[in-house]
């Protein structure tokens, strides 16, 4: 149906366009009539929740007219879009984002300061949209900030999880996970119930011949499943193009319960069907790098694949352009193999239901996809098994054949007299059950894969994909390190730095470009400018200090050495080494005299961060830190010199607090499982210093900053199978302080040992696959270097300026940028500077 209004009818509509507000007058004046009428309050009754609500409405109702526009012109201009498919998008709050990256943060503190808010308590009622797990999913939404931000046309497809990832608690030191539920109150987002597509499961295959000698493949039966979009509209910083965020939510296919079922008396099927439905889209699966292959998230997978693509296709065919001319309108990146089987369904797309050849679309698809790898570790690769495939999508696991078929054809050809190669590198595994590689399916259905950091990007080349770069080439695999975006990092999470260094460099031009930090660099000696840094250090660490005290009753001392390791908990990030080395800090506090202990640095060691419920040992770790601090924060002999602190609930806002609050920071994973790391480069991007191993991206944040700002330790990625060896078949010696921390933990000096038992049998019984041990030595040294060098203010506080200075190359601008021009083909398209839609025509 046209739904576009004719040309002599639409003068009316331009005269009668919405605006938004552009002045604290007309904030205010939007924000009560929100309060008034959307929500149906007064001044009587309008608590902060309220005004976060209407205030929050008043930027949505000025993001969506930017967005409109963004929108039309992108169609009318007809330029190639990227489209970012990520299962994740670790948002955050928007309402702090929004009024920065439009520019009128300072009209609506004043507007609410006028109608009786402070800004901050209005913020604060924002529950954070937490749709990820950790650093894959975070990236994701940095991503999106500045493809907007950069003007290029660009979506994100996600699922619309009704639960995003758990709420964290600790009770008697123990994680309890408490389910988020976040839609309540959310008015980001615009739902599309005209956008609806049918999904469909299970069935089974026909496949026939009509009269003309036409092979037609149909695939029917099984159930639907209804996807509604809902749009999250997407502001760039200092540019009027707004992008979309479009979430799918399922919804049974009859819309309703089933009347029959409910009027013969049969309550409780009546709602299973709707129930069914509205599973898929319901929860988040809390991993992060580990792989379950539970059937409800093959749904989910294929649930919003399927939706996303449909709409990719469908705004394609209104241009009526040739189908080769697919990849020069889109490019579709894939976040991880999550959404691989996009790959298969463009191909399914196009061969039975659009009867190109298949040569011909496979060219297609593989112009269209790139592939982003997040990790080496095996547990962490997806695979699904062929049985539990062959019932839930029977159509895509014959095409996954097809394709493995001539993939295999194509690599005995180049490689005829190696036959084992073809089993190592098919898509199919022959195991029992067979299983679905998806990461080589994503491979060979992409032309570009990367890994997020050098180092890593070496390593899939080397390990893991090695088979492929043989097949492919080189040049199919490639490096895009990856970047945080500046202005929720530093400009929204520490707007008292980011004022500091705009009041030094000539203006927030850095927000843009972030290599113009450069600049700070003069300021290394400036004795005032240090002196400035250093309060505004001091300050956040109050701001901190606060929190604790609030949330865990503890108080820590804002002038002791802020040490922080905040991310998800899991064995190869080596929490357990950070507490090991606290406890090994214990005890050597304990064993020392008073006069000794009185030229120590007080330290404040924190942590923070999620286990996946199913995952034990990540759990005994909170257990085994919440246990360490009920000892030594209540020892009179320990005082202030060490404090132990589990920060409850770490999330997107929970970061934008604590990154500004650190002086050192630990990224410590054994050298080679950490793809990147992103929080890394957070940290110092907010003057603060890191603690780490070689791995990742701290590899690169050394090249940039100069390793004598950043303190390395531990083994390199080239000896750890050589360690891992030693450990099993050879003889390996434990270090003697480490032996000493697990006397400790055996005596009961934390509580029950049993409770521990697995954390320290991991490393003396097991193999130590993490190696621990190997490392510990010269973890604890170069902890001892930390405190050392924190005795010398002065010198640290130029080290931390002189890293931040150093920075530019970890914002997201530049690695966008970088997919832009290798992988995605595509260019900005800037808005008209007038802000007029561009439908003059
Ligand atoms: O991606 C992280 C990497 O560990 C980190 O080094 C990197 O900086 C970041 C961005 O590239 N990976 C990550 O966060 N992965 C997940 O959260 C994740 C979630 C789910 C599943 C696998 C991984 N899953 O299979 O369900």
């Amino acid at each position: 149906v046209e739904a576009s209004i004719p040309e002599p009818q639409r003068d009316a509509w331009k005269r009668f366009q919405a605006k938004g507000f552009t002045t604290k007058e007309d904030f205010e004046r939007e924000v009560v009539r929100h309060v008034e009428t959307t929500l149906a309050r007064s001044m009587f009754n309008c608590d902060e929740t309220a005004a976060y609500a209407a205030a929050s409405l008043a930027f949505r109702d000025r993001l969506i007219t930017q967005w409109n526009r963004t929108q039309q012109r992108q169609t009318f201009s007809d330029t190639k879009r990227i489209y970012y498919l990520s299962l994740e998008f670790l948002m955050g709050r928007a309402f702090d984002n929004a009024m920065l990256n439009v520019g009128a943060k300072e009209i609506a503190t004043e507007g609410l300061a006028d109608l009786g808010f402070r800004i901050e308590d209005i913020i604060s009622q924002e529950h954070d949209a937490a749709l990820g797990n950790g650093g894959l999913g975070r990236l994701a939404a940095c991503f999106l900030d500045s493809m907007a931000s950069l003007n290029y046309p660009a979506w994100g497809y996600g699922l619309r999880y009704r639960y995003g990832i758990f709420k964290q608690e600790i009770v008697d030191g123990y994680q309890v996970e408490v389910p988020d539920y976040w839609l309540d109150f959310n008015p980001w987002e615009f739902p599309r119930h005209d956008i609806v597509v049918d999904i469909q499961f299970y069935g089974h295959v026909r496949k026939y011949q009509t009269d003309e000698g036409k092979n037609v493949v149909i695939w029917e039966g099984g159930e639907i499943v209804k996807a509604v979009a809902y749009d999250v509209p997407i502001p760039g910083f200092e540019t009027s193009a707004t992008n979309n965020l479009r979430l799918w939510s399922s919804k049974a296919a009859s819309g309703e319960f089933d009347f029959q079922k409910f009027n013969s008396g049969d309550y409780e099927s009546s709602v299973a069907e709707q129930q069914r439905a509205e599973t898929i889209s319901a929860v988040l699966y809390p991993n992060d790098n580990l792989d379950r292959g539970k059937e409800l998230r093959l749904k989910q997978q294929y649930f919003w694949v399927a939706a996303s693509l449909y709409d990719i296709v469908r705004r394609f065919k209104k241009s009526k352009r040739a189908w080769s001319e697919f990849p020069d309108q889109v490019a579709i990146q894939l976040n991880d193999t999550h959404p691989t089987l996009a790959i298969v369904e463009l191909q399914r797309i196009l061969v039975d239901l659009e009867g190109l050849e298949w040569d011909e679309s496979w060219k297609i698809v593989t112009r269209t996809f790139g592939y982003t790898n997040h990790t080496v570790l095996p547990e962490a690769l997806e695979k699904w098994s062929v049985p539990l495939f062959q019932n839930l999508l029977p159509r895509h696991l014959q095409i996954i054949y097809e394709i493995n078929l001539f993939f295999l054809q194509l690599v005995e050809r180049k490689f005829p007299k190696e036959r084992e190669l073809l089993g190592q590198v098919s898509i199919i595994e022959e195991s029992q059950p067979k299983m679905v590689r998806m990461a080589y399916l994503a491979i060979v259905g992409s032309h570009k894969v990367n890994g997020v950091a050098e180092l890593h990007s070496d390593l899939i080349k080397s390990t893991i994909f090695k088979d492929f770069v043989r097949i492919f080439g080189p040049d199919k695999f490639t490096n895009v390190t990856n970047g945080i975006t500046p202005r929720r990092w530093l400009h929204q999470a520490n707007p008292r730095l980011s004022e500091l260094i705009a009041s030094k460099i000539g203006g927030v031009g850095f927000l843009k470009d972030l290599n113009l930090l450069n600049e700070l660099e003069k300021f290394a000696d400036d004795k005032e400018f240090k002196k400035q840094w250093a309060e505004i250090k001091y300050a956040n660490k109050v701001r901190l200090a606060k929190h604790i005290k609030t949330t865990t009753g503890v108080t820590v001392n804002p002038a002791a050495l802020f040490d922080i390791q905040v991310k998800r908990i899991h064995e190869y990030k080596r929490q357990q080494m950070n507490i090991f080395g606290v406890i090994h800090r214990y005890l050597t506090i304990k064993a020392m005299t008073a006069e000794e202990r009185k030229k120590l640095a007080p330290r404040v060691s924190i942590f923070g961060g999620k286990a996946a419920p199913g995952y034990w040992m990540a759990k005994t770790i909170i257990h085994l830190v919440n246990s360490v601090g009920a000892v030594v924060n209540h020892d009179e002999d320990v005082g202030d010199l060490l404090k132990v602190i589990f920060l409850e609930d770490y999330n997107v806002s929970k970061a934008e607090m604590i990154c500004p609050a650190s002086d050192i920071s630990e990224h410590i994973s054994t050298a080679g499982t950490e793809a990147s790391g992103t929080s890394n480069m957070k940290f110092v991007l907010n003057g603060g210093l890191i603690i780490g191993t070689c791995d990742g991206a701290n590899i690169e944040i050394t090249r940039e900053i100069g390793e004598n700002n950043i303190f390395l330790f531990g083994n390199l990625a080239e000896d750890v199978e050589d360690l891992r060896h030693a450990h099993n078949y050879g003889s390996h010696a434990m270090d003697p302080d480490l032996v000493k921390v697990f006397e400790a933990i055996k005596k009961n000096t934390f509580g029950d040992a049993g409770a521990f038992g697995a954390l320290v049998s991991a490393i003396e019984d097991h193999g130590d696959y993490y190696l621990v041990s190997d490392d510990f030595h010269s973890y604890t040294q170069t902890q001892d270097l930390v405190d050392e060098a924190y005795k010398d203010q002065d010198e640290w506080i130029s080290k931390t300026i002189i890293s931040v200075a150093r920075m530019g190359f970890f914002s997201s601008d530049r690695c966008i940028n970088e997919y832009a021009e290798s992988i995605w083909n595509i260019e900005p398209l800037a808005p008209e500077a007038n802000g007029s839609s561009g439908m003059a025509k």
